[in-house]
């Protein structure tokens, strides 16, 4: 087993590998940039290397400063997070090179899922189903419209370096190829220094679901059940779950499988995610895999009771799995929130700054991963997600009303969160029932109930003072209207005034 693990992240999910060091007696190492002098990975940390300057380029993407980093302080091993480096097959590469562990699969795995017409191309030999359309990349308008007209409109042209949707085009008719395929290349290139773009049929309506497998370095792969996925807002993830409502038992095992084929057709190795889009006639077409560890990976963990972080770890060290397939059973609901830094009045934009008050929840069935804590600043250098609150219980709707209970403990002052947000997709009727698709959110958004619950704070708690008056004069009449309506103006009037004694405080 490793001795020393150098971590090459920040944030809530940096924590999170440090939390597995600690529990495997693995010395935890951190790293950090001028932005991150202060931030509770390096609190958390057993020793800590400084990078260089807040941009990512010059510390979390800068390879060789963090193989120094590593050289330095003896790590044994690179654990990468999510994002930055971590489905770098180059770093992936230069660890191997350096003779450090990277905990992930190799850099030949990655390459073969970083393009997605090479992606297509062998999973098509290996019989998984997948989304009709090209396998490479479409050299002209007309071979673009005949490629259309094989599959029928509409069409998506993707980027076959992209990913998480970006630079992908909808296609109704012919007519709009004639712009929109140059327009996609010269996009493509911009974005990821390829311009290769592809063709496939679009799916209307569909659902995001994603299969969590692990792979040891012997030739054993298990799935470990489904991720409902399509609660997101431009290609962003909200808000995750497991197991999908969806999903029946029967759906779980073929996605399962065919996620199994597709990691052994990779030759795939520790965590992974392969990512499907189901249709409303619940047939699955792989999209692509995401070879490193996911932000939402803790709802599998709760529901499969396995520590995803450990195991990546032991698969690295060269351990076999633990269990086999027939081991892994589903037990109880997920739903995790991501908080993110961000202002819901101004377009759900970026929101550093000073947490000023900080309030966590936790109690039965909560899961809190962050990376935040009273007092730090939260620095605009990189993407703002601040935590992750996870409800958990014997069923979904235990599961909602444990987050609805946890949310309403959670506050955060000194900035804007998209916390309020989440209140309002659990106490809504179709999020209730399971009827989600990607579009899910954004119609939620635009429904007329947004308006009213970006009134301004002032004139609800002039509100919350005049119900409070209706509510001693008349009681009768209040419980007419339910607990719920009253003890959310209450709430408002209450966080209003703990907001005025924070302005005071500062
Ligand atoms: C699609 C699709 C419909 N048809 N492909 C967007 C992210 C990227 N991973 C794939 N995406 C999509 N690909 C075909 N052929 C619709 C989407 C899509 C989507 C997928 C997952 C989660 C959210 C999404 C939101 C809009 C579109």
């Amino acid at each position: 087993m490793f001795k020393k693990i150098l971590i090459a992240n920040r944030g809530e999910i940096a924590v999170r590998v440090i939390r597995a060091c600690r529990e495997m007696g693995i010395t935890a190492v951190a790293v950090y940039s001028d932005a991150d002098r202060a931030s509770l990975h390096v609190i958390q940390a057993d020793e800590a290397y400084h990078l260089g300057p807040s941009a990512a380029a010059d510390s979390y993407l800068n390879i060789p400063k963090i193989l120094d980093a590593a050289k330095r302080s003896g790590a044994d091993a690179i654990h990468p997070g999510y994002g930055f480096l971590s489905e770098n097959a180059g770093f992936a590469q230069a660890c191997a090179d350096t003779g450090i562990k990277f905990i992930g699969p190799t850099a030949a795995a990655m390459e073969m899922m970083g393009s997605k017409t090479r992606a297509r191309q062998t999973m098509a030999q290996a019989g998984i189903p997948f989304v009709p359309g090209a396998f490479r990349g479409l050299s002209s308008v007309e071979e673009a419209a005949e490629v259309a007209d094989k599959i029928g409109y509409p069409v998506m042209l993707k980027a076959a370096a992209g990913g998480g949707g970006k630079g992908m085009r909808l296609i109704q008719a012919r007519e709009e190829l004639q712009s929109a395929l140059p327009a996609a290349q010269s996009e493509a290139q911009r974005a990821f220094g390829d311009g290769e773009v592809y063709m496939e049929k679009a799916i209307l309506h569909p659902r995001h679901i994603e299969m969590q497998v692990l792979a040891d370095e012997h030739g054993n792969t298990v799935y470990l059940g489904e991720r409902e996925c399509s609660i997101q807002r431009r290609h962003q993830k909200v808000m995750e779950e497991a197991p999908s409502p969806m999903v029946s038992a029967d759906l779980r095992r073929r996605m399962g499988e065919v996620a199994v084929r597709v990691a052994k057709t990779a030759g795939y190795t520790n965590a992974g995610t392969v990512e499907f889009l189901v249709d409303q006639e619940q047939n699955f077409y792989f999209l692509e895999m995401n070879t490193r560890l996911q932000v939402e990976h803790p709802v599998t963990e709760l529901v499969t009771g396995l520590d995803l972080v450990h195991l990546q770890i032991r698969i690295a060290a060269g351990e076999t799995l633990p269990f086999a397939q027939d081991d892994v059973s589903l037990r109880g609901h997920a739903i995790e929130c991501r908080i993110y830094a961000e202002d819901p009045d101004n377009n759900y934009f970026p929101s550093p700054g000073k947490i000023t008050l900080l309030l966590a929840p936790s109690g039965p069935g909560i899961r809190r991963d962050s990376g935040m804590y009273e007092g730090w600043t939260v620095p605009i250098d990189y993407d703002p997600l601040l935590a992750k609150l996870i409800g958990y219980g014997s069923d979904r709707p235990q599961a909602i009303s444990r987050l609805v209970r946890a949310l309403r403990e959670y506050f955060v002052g000194g900035i804007k969160t998209n916390l309020a947000l989440f209140r309002r997709i659990l106490s809504d009727p179709d999020f209730q029932a399971g009827r989600l698709d990607t579009g899910y959110l954004d119609r939620l958004l635009q429904s007329p109930h947004s308006a009213a619950s970006q009134e301004d704070s002032k004139v609800a708690a002039i509100a919350a003072g005049v119900f409070a008056v209706l509510d001693s004069a008349s009681p009768g009449r209040v419980a007419e209207r339910g607990p719920e309506p009253v003890s959310h103006w209450k709430r408002t009037a209450r966080t209003e005034a703990l907001g005025e004694q924070l302005r005071t405080k500062n």
